[in-house]
């Protein structure tokens, strides 16, 4: 994973925000100390990334293949109608969170438990504690899938995924259980409750918000696309089509959209792959695809054993059944390294890593300003101390030290916009939200002496100067000013 940028001792985002918690419990009502004590705590957690999407749309096999470990329930039990987070942690343990504040420890042996004492209604959330290398850097929320009849799932994810609290909370109530950033799967294609949920958690990020910058699209079931897994034309590759259109017509709510086929990549990284399951594919190669469809209902070749086939077919599906017959001959590990590279998983680690891990600071740091915003509405001490939180939130935000959220939001003013000097301004804003080296935030090859970086500065101020008044597009104009502003700061500490 890449690492994030700002991180470090010299994280100024993060301590000027924990300074402002540090003030705010005096401008608060005393029922919000606790609320305001866990936004506090959360400043310093792991990114906090929600998956969400339909019933069925494969959330759980994907948090599996990224944890590389298949404890998430992908069978109608009664833990997938609860929100999970998968965070760091030893030893490997689970407990539940009950909505009253309560934690009880759950049976954990590897897997969830397929029933739970507790109704549904009762529990905020399970909490899964593993030594997942890629849970160090992101806690990941499994959440039940959405329009299924079930409504408490469905109101479950909205309180992760846009704040939003049960009948008589307030939203910003929840913003302690807030997600940063979503991984939203599409299944097929994207239907207008996808499109509605991800605008709703638009509208809740607030009109500066950066949800293009926090949402990746991920088009699910990549493996059945189109005219399917026996076809001679691959469905990944029809997969690939159909995700570069979603992303095309959802620029201001998606920062990308990839296909992906999590059941591949859940069977490579959690030891499904073995010399057997390897030999019994690479045994099937002679066979008919017609016939091979028929698979296991009418039988198997000679030879071939029935039950290990019906497993191979059930673990890997249909797709690898058909396409990965003749790498299964060159063994375990050269099908292993097939079913990861197609199933698509490494670039959805690639854009997690880009877009989120390297990120987290000003994705975390703006939701927590979102929810001390939230609280001074909510629970002020008076209407003044409210207002006067609210000011100081206002303050903090144009610290120099704050000016990555303004770049964020300047990325989503640009997110959809056409022409050459939007996306040059966004080629330059990516540069200056992800490294902390002057020259790196200029996109130069090699370090620059402070001469030569001064003159870069002035000569890219000056362009991003002319392109505010330039631009025919008063949001393109906008964010050129905010790069003005990142050119300058960087000036101000050579
Ligand atoms: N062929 C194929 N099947 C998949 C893929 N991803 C998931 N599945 C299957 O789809 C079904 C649902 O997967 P889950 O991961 O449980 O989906 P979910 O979104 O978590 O479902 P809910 O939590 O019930 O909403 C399971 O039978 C999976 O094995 C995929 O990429 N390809
Ligand atoms: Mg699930």
């Amino acid at each position: 994973m890449v690492p994030p940028a700002g991180a470090g001792p010299t994280d100024r985002m993060t301590r000027t925000v924990l300074a402002l918690c540090d003030e705010a419990p005096a401008l608060l009502a005393p029922g919000a100390r606790a609320e305001l004590a866990a936004l506090r705590a959360s400043v310093t957690e792991p990114l906090r990334v929600a998956v969400v999407g339909r019933v069925s749309a494969g959330k759980s096999t994907l948090v599996n293949a990224l944890i590389g470990r298949r404890v998430a329930p992908t069978a109608a039990g009664e833990c997938t109608r609860v929100v999970t987070w998968y965070r760091f942690g030893a030893p490997d343990r689970a407990q539940l969170v009950l909505r009253d504040g309560t934690v009880h420890p759950l049976p954990f042996d590897g897997a969830l438990p397929e029933t739970l004492a507790v109704p549904a209604e009762r529990i905020e959330r399970i909490e899964v504690f593993l030594q997942s290398g890629v849970l160090r850097h992101m806690t990941l929320i499994d959440t039940p899938g959405l329009g299924s009849l079930d409504r408490p799932g469905d109101e479950a994810v909205r309180r992760v995924a846009i704040g939003e609290g049960a009948t008589g909370e307030t939203p910003s109530a929840r913003a302690v259980e807030q997600a940063s950033a979503l991984l939203y799967l599409f299944r097929d294609v994207e239907k207008q409750d996808d499109i509605d949920f991800i605008r709703a958690h638009q509208a809740a990020t607030g009109p500066m918000g950066s949800t293009a910058a926090g949402v990746i699209g991920v088009l699910s079931h990549a493996d059945l696309f189109g005219s399917g897994p026996w076809s001679p034309r691959d469905p990944m590759v029809e997969a690939r089509t159909v995700a570069d259109r979603i992303a095309g017509d959802h620029p201001a709510l998606l920062t990308a959209v990839a296909p992906v086929a999590a059941l591949l990549a859940q069977a490579a990284r959690t030891g499904l792959v073995t010399e057997t399951k390897a030999r019994t594919l690479a045994a099937l190669q002679p066979v008919e695809t017609a016939r091979l469809q028929m698979l296991p209902r009418f039988g198997v070749p000679q030879g071939v054993d029935a039950a290990a086939a019906g497993r191979v077919l059930h673990e890997l599906g249909p797709y690898a059944v058909n396409y990965a017959r003749g790498v299964a001959g060159a063994g375990a590990t050269a099908l292993q390294n097939w079913l990861l590279h197609r199933s698509g998983l490494s670039p959805v680690e690639e854009l997690v890593g880009t877009r989120f891990v390297r990120r987290c600071i000003p994705l975390t740091v703006e939701r927590v300003l979102r929810g001390l915003r939230g609280l001074s509405r909510s629970m002020p001490a008076s209407y003044e101390a409210g207002a006067r939180l609210r000011d100081r939130i206002e303050q903090v935000e144009l610290q120099p030290a704050m000016h990555r959220i303004a770049e964020l939001r300047a990325l989503q003013l640009l997110a959809g916009r056409s022409g050459a000097l939007a996306r040059d301004l966004t080629h330059e804003l990516d540069l200056m939200i992800d490294n902390d080296e002057p020259w790196r935030r200029l996109g130069a090859a090699r370090p620059m002496s402070p001469p030569e970086l001064r003159a870069e500065l002035t000569r890219r101020w000056d362009r991003a100067q002319t392109a505010t008044t330039t631009a025919r597009d008063p949001r393109v104009g906008e964010a050129a000013r905010v790069l003005t502003r990142s050119y300058a700061l960087v000036g101000a500490d050579l």
